[in-house]
């Protein structure tokens, strides 16, 4: 590298370090009511074109060092969506900023760790919005000769994620606790959460029990603790973490080609996860629609269609019936235990509340029961929250509802409209061959649940309560 270059390359960071917070006042633009201050929005566009040029430059540069066979582009510096006209640039200029930044970071960690495996852990129910950021996580770091594996602990439920994964040949892999005995995790150099960051996955207590360090975590959940990881995105104003991605590729971390047929299948699946995230873009704000306008040059509609296409279970259709029958409505609260269900059909809990919801004069749904999974012997109570009242934040609502557990760790947590809960039923597990125990023992979970929900939804029928 040339002297000159390197010391240049300092002043830039140093100056860049100043802008950034002074633009930013250390927390990004997630504060969306504070618009970026226009002078230093200059300040930074030019930066941005004088860094472009120097970190292609130093990229070049460090890559054949040692690296002569991989082909990494540099990042690109202007919106590849179609909005960088004058007023479409402006308005997502703050937006564009961080994913630049953000993208920039990401790289920087992908390179220093070339020729790694890695393990992408998601929730145990991943949905169409994890899978398919992790999927674009896979294909990104493959570049940089870094191999990820997607593994969930639970199992794929909902029909359009089983659809989802076996159209695009989705290479996500199962692994329950008697494949993880098989597997060596000593042969990994780190693992990533994607679209979770890990209080959702079972799989979480292995990867840190084999001491592999958590390289990256690209969320848009709210912050559920403290995390030490390497690269960090976690964006709670986001609608999707699949909007993340697609600003990833925008920015060039990933050239997306029409005629590579697993790019068109990623586009589709990241599609899919931006509709789920966004109710069917109902809810999606201005960088989730240009996210989707990006994708939309790549999708194939016909193969979203037919993912889409996928039906219910019977099964699941008598979880909605149930839910349908129990519910009980107070305070624009629809809440309905739906009682035993067997660990496969665990997805038709958020269905049932996606359609609670529906309701006139509700405006939240929590659907709970308890799945059973007969491999394990185990049971756990699961719920699920859709909200569409803007003032009620899920994540807020459920850990205030149900709390915490003995280790500190909350029952559950949510992000925009939609939370979920997952209480274990430890000791009391199992012994459902005698119906009435089984009966006594849902009651009992019923009426537990029920309570705690009420206090909230009724605050002052709470005999309990202390004022
Ligand atoms: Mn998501």
């Amino acid at each position: 590298m040339v002297p000159s270059l390197e010391i240049f390359a300092k002043i830039i960071s140093v100056w860049r370090f100043i802008v950034t917070d002074g633009v930013t006042g250390g927390n990004y633009f997630i504060n969306r009511d504070k618009e970026p201050h226009p002078i230093k929005n200059k300040f930074y566009m030019q930066l941005n074109s004088s860094l472009s040029q120097l970190e292609s430059l130093t990229l070049t540069n460090d890559s054949h060092s040692e690296e002569t066979d991989l082909d990494i582009e540099p990042l690109v510096r202007q919106p590849t969506n179609g909005s960088n006209t004058e007023s479409g640039f402006v308005g997502q200029q703050r937006n564009n900023y961080l994913a630049y930044q953000k993208s920039e970071e990401l790289q920087q960690t992908l390179m220093g760790r070339r020729h790694e495996r890695h393990l992408i852990v998601l929730q145990d129910f991943p949905d169409p919005d994890a899978l398919s950021s992790a999927w674009t996580y896979q294909l990104i770091a493959q570049q940089y000769d870094i191999k990820c594996e997607i593994i969930y602990g639970g199992t794929l439920s909902h029909q359009e994620n089983i659809a989802l994964v076996k159209l695009t040949g989705l290479p996500a892999q199962r692994w329950t606790p008697p494949t993880l005995k098989t597997k060596d995790l000593s042969l990994y150099h780190g693992f990533v959460l994607i679209d979770n960051q890990g209080t959702t996955s079972q799989l979480l207590s292995a990867v840190v029990q084999a001491k592999l360090p958590l390289v990256a975590v690209i969320d848009h959940h709210s912050l559920q603790g403290e995390l030490k990881s390497e690269f960090t995105d976690i964006r709670p104003s986001v609608r999707a973490t699949a909007t993340i991605f697609t600003q990833y590729l925008q920015t060039g971390l990933l050239t997306l080609d029409n005629s590579v047929s697993q790019h068109v299948k990623c586009a589709t699946a990241l599609m899919h996860g931006l509709r789920s995230d966004t109710n069917r873009l109902m809810q999606a704000q201005e960088e989730d629609f240009m996210a989707a306008a990006y994708l939309s040059r790549f999708y194939d509609a016909q193969l979203l269609n037919a993912v889409l296409q996928a039906n219910r279970s019977k099964r699941v259709m008598d979880v909605i019936e149930r839910s349908l029958k129990n519910r009980i409505v107070q305070n624009n609260f629809s809440i309905a235990g739906v009682g035993y269900l067997r660990y496969d059909d665990r997805d038709a809990i958020p269905q049932a509340a996606d359609f609670l919801v529906t309701e006139e004069n509700v405006h939240t749904a929590v659907v709970y029961g308890i799945v059973h999974d007969e491999d394990e012997e185990l049971e756990v109570v699961i719920g699920s929250l859709r909200t569409s009242k803007l003032t009620l934040d899920p994540d807020e609502f459920i850990k205030e509802a149900f709390g915490q557990d003995s280790s500190g760790r909350f029952f559950g947590g949510g992000r925009t409209s939609a939370g979920g809960f997952e209480i274990p039923m430890g000791f009391l597990s199992g012994g459902n061959e005698n119906s009435a125990y089984a009966r006594m023992k849902w009651e009992v979970y019923d009426s537990q649940i029920k309570q705690k929900l009420l206090r909230l939804v009724n605050p002052k029928d709470n005999p309990i309560q202390s004022e």
